[in-house]
């Protein structure tokens, strides 16, 4: 049986940073069903469950489908007129009675390239401050503070085709048959047909089983760890001396930090045997190609910058970089927090993050939107929370951010975005954070808007409308123009494609950059003007001064939080397969059967230890706050550890969560929290769901 669709379109998977190419097909004016682009460069004809199914969202009843304002404590529906100019007022009295620098935005990182941009440009010159960031803070900022510390460019090396060449590949604190399951399929496959695979993740992941080594090193030790595999690579021979020579600087300085490192000094810190770092070492420097993949679990802590900056060490040491096979690749999270962050959604730095501080670089976005502009950094998200707090920031444009329920500490979010003075939140759902709002306006997913998303292998790709937004949502890019031109500031653009022009050409790497020359397949930054693009960096050099590299001397320093009597357990907050970071796109699909609410993962000991069995209730307090949740007894957690992922709003995760952050980047240490678990109840079932119910979600 076929089924009559009215039109099919390609697009770009609005989840993950994967960036599966999928055709949307549409039946009664809506997107009916999902299926993969057989042409995908990075899903080759494959995606998950997430973009295959959980597109049901975009349908959904609960779907914003006209402004709403603030009126006596509640909201009510507002035209878009009334709407705008409750902005443009409250906007307009703030610069006046405190100045443009009381005012922030957000930029969303599921929002396409062109609508970061967009942003950016709404909040440096039409409100006239740098305080713009985006989620990329709580995510992978350290991986691009240190990626540019140690190469010079601010993504990954190579591309996902990197895994199928490789000999061996070192998979740290990333999970990718949940987080990234294309890639994680991928890399399955490569195993089956023989490349080696080394996991270091405290919880056994799956991919762990298809590996020659899993190293189970404690939550907060990844320096350690590393320095212990550079240790052993130094003083079995094994480093590339050529290269060193060649193409590095700082080398003499690692050699001798690493002789504190060895392998029995190691396992004290990690917990990691010995032998099996012994082994890893040889493994991944023996290669004549290796690839590092990593996630959260490297940057999500107080030192998570410098443990990437250490793995760029062991990629200098071996030559594994530049080449095919040989590619540094951070699994990078949402569909486009590559792009946001490399369109200049970031207080400190315009497109291809060069810096507000850099005269000539301000001075050209100055002569080309025709305003002036600060050479000073606005303010991380963090700093805008306690801003907000201490009363000097008022007002907050919050787009597709939802920073009451994923931002850390949420008793201090909670309390910054009730002390602002007015807040407006554009987005496809009410959620945690609009609660807090004046205005919501409502806005349009990815299925039904165009322009780009940039996936983790720095690949731009088309984002085409499979459907209009529903009742009267508009575009994200209609709005952000809109009330840009509302305050006073005409940007000028009639479609996405004008803006990208822009962008190309402000930007000399993305000069290149079109839709037209994106095309189907995509392109790699930089792209010179010619639309020759890149899909390996530093072939020939790095992008630092002398176009040398630069290893860092980063000694390892313990976590923000430890383990203690009264809080004996340490926890670590991660994600599910089923959700998606807020979840409040999933919640509203099939996924909903599949896990229907959050457990604490807790190894069988230390439930025995409480008299926990699986669905008990129990209550997990950490120094910061406490929440309650049913266990579940596994093994797949190791002892003294539990973990959680943060996708239902009922659960709160991140009451948990302190302001302790990586100390370059103020990301979050969102993977080490100090805990104790008490019973409190018996639950009547574990929320995860006993059926395999996936059929049900075809609905297609
Ligand atoms: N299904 C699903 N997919 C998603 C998302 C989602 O919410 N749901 N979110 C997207 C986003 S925004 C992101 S950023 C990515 C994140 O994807 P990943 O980077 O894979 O993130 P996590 O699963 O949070 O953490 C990865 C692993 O780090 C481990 N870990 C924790 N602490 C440490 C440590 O100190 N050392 C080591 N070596 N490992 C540690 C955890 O046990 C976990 O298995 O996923 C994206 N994809
Ligand atoms: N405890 C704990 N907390 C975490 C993490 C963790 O590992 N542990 N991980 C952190 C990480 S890595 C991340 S990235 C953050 C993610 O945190 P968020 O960015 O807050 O989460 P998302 O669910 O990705 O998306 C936010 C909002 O965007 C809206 N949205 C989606 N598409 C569009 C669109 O096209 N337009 C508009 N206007 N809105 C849209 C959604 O409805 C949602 O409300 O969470 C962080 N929080
Ligand atoms: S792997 Fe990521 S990009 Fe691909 S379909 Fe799944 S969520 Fe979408
Ligand atoms: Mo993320």
């Amino acid at each position: 049986m076929t089924t009559p669709f009215e039109k099919t379109t390609t697009t770009t998977c609005g989840y993950c940073g994967v960036g599966c190419r999928l055709e949307a097909h549409r039946a009664d004016g809506r997107v009916v069903s999902i299926s993969p682009a057989m042409d995908g460069p990075a899903n080759k004809g494959h995606t998950c469950l997430k973009g295959r199914f959980a597109h049901q969202f975009a349908r959904s009843r609960d779907r914003l489908t006209a402004p709403m304002v603030r009126e006596s404590g509640g909201f009510r529906l507002a035209s878009w007129e009334e709407a705008i100019a409750r902005i443009t007022e409250a906007f307009g009295k703030i610069k006046a009675e405190h100045g443009p620098d009381a005012i922030a935005g957000l930029a969303s990182s599921r929002a396409t390239n062109e609508d970061c941009y967009a942003m950016q440009r709404l909040m440096r010159a039409a409100v006239g401050t740098h305080n713009i960031d985006n989620c990329s803070r709580v995510c992978h900022s350290p991986t691009s503070f240190a990626l540019r510390r140690s190469f010079g460019l601010s993504g990954a090396t190579g591309s996902f085709d990197d895994i199928e060449q490789a000999e061996v590949a070192l998979l740290i604190g990333v999970n990718p048959t949940q987080g990234h399951p294309v890639v994680g399929a991928r890399i399955k496959q490569a195993a089956l047909k023989g490349l080696k695979l080394i996991t270091a993740d405290p919880r056994r992941i799956e991919l762990a089983d298809y590996g020659q080594i899993h190293l189970a090193n404690r939550p907060g030790t990844n320096s350690a760890l590393l320095l212990g595999l550079a240790h052993v690579v130094i003083r079995d021979g094994l480093t590339d001396q050529d290269f060193i020579a060649a193409r590095t600087d700082g080398y003499e300085a690692v050699e001798e930090l690493v002789r504190a490192y060895a392998p029995q000094q190691v396992e004290a810190i990690t917990g990691v045997p010995a032998a099996d770092l012994e082994r890893a070492a040889h493994m991944y420097a023996e290669a004549d190609r290796a690839c590092v993949l990593w996630g959260l679990g490297v940057t999500e802590h107080l030192y998570g910058s410098e443990a990437v900056q250490l793995i760029c060490n062991l990629a200098l040491m071996t030559a594994n970089v530049g080449r095919p096979g040989a590619a540094l690749l951070p699994l990078r999270g949402q569909n486009n927090v590559q792009g946001s962050s490399d369109m200049g959604a970031l207080p400190d730095t315009f497109t291809d993050y060069r810096p507000v501080t850099d005269d000539a670089i301000t001075s050209s976005f100055e002569q080309r939107w025709g305003v002036e502009m600060k050479r000073e950094p606005g303010m991380k998200i963090p700093q805008m929370f306690d801003a907000a707090i201490a009363g000097d920031l008022k007002a907050m444009y919050i787009f597709g951010e939802d920073v009451a329920q994923t931002d850390p500490d949420t008793a201090h979010v909670t309390k910054a975005l009730e002390s602002l003075d007015f807040l407006v939140c554009q987005d496809i759902f009410e959620n945690e954070t609009t609660k807090f709002a004046d205005v919501i306006l409502p806005a349009s997913s990815f299925l039904e808007k165009t322009g780009t998303f940039t996936n983790a292998e720095r690949r731009l790709q088309l984002v085409e409308p499979g459907a209009e937004p529903p009742g009267s949502a508009k575009t994200d890019f209609e709005i952000l123009t809109t009330v840009s031109r509302a305050l006073g500031h005409e940007m000028g653009y009639e479609t996405p494609s004008d803006v990208m022009d822009e962008i190309a050409e402000m930007t000399p790497r993305y000069a290149g950059l079109s839709h037209e020359r994106i095309g189907r397949t995509g392109l790699q930054w930089p792209v010179a003007a010619d639309g020759t693009d890149t899909p390996i960096l530093y072939e020939d050099e790095f992008e630092l001064p002398g176009g040398r590299a630069h290893f860092a001397v980063l000694p390892y320093k313990e976590p923000g939080d430890s383990a203690d009597d009264e809080f004996p357990l340490i926890l670590v907050t991660g994600r599910r397969l089923e959700h998606y970071n807020a979840g409040n796109m999933t919640r509203r699909t099939g996924n909903i059967e599949l896990l229907s609410g959050e457990s604490l993962e807790i190894h069988p000991d230390d439930a025995a230890a409480r008299g926990l069995g699986d669905g008990d209730v129990v209550a997990v307090r950490s120094r910061q706050g406490q929440i309650e949740l049913p266990v579940e007894v596994t093994e797949r957690i190791e002892p003294g550890h539990v973990f959680c992922a943060f996708h239902f709003p009922e659960v709160r995760t991140n009451l948990l969560i302190g302001q302790s952050a990586d100390i370059n980047t103020s990301c979050p240490e969102y993977k080490v929290v100090a805990v104790a678990v008490d019973p409190v109840g018996r639950a009547a079932q574990a929320p995860r769901a006993a059926e395999e119910t996936e059929p049900a979600l075809q609905t297609g």
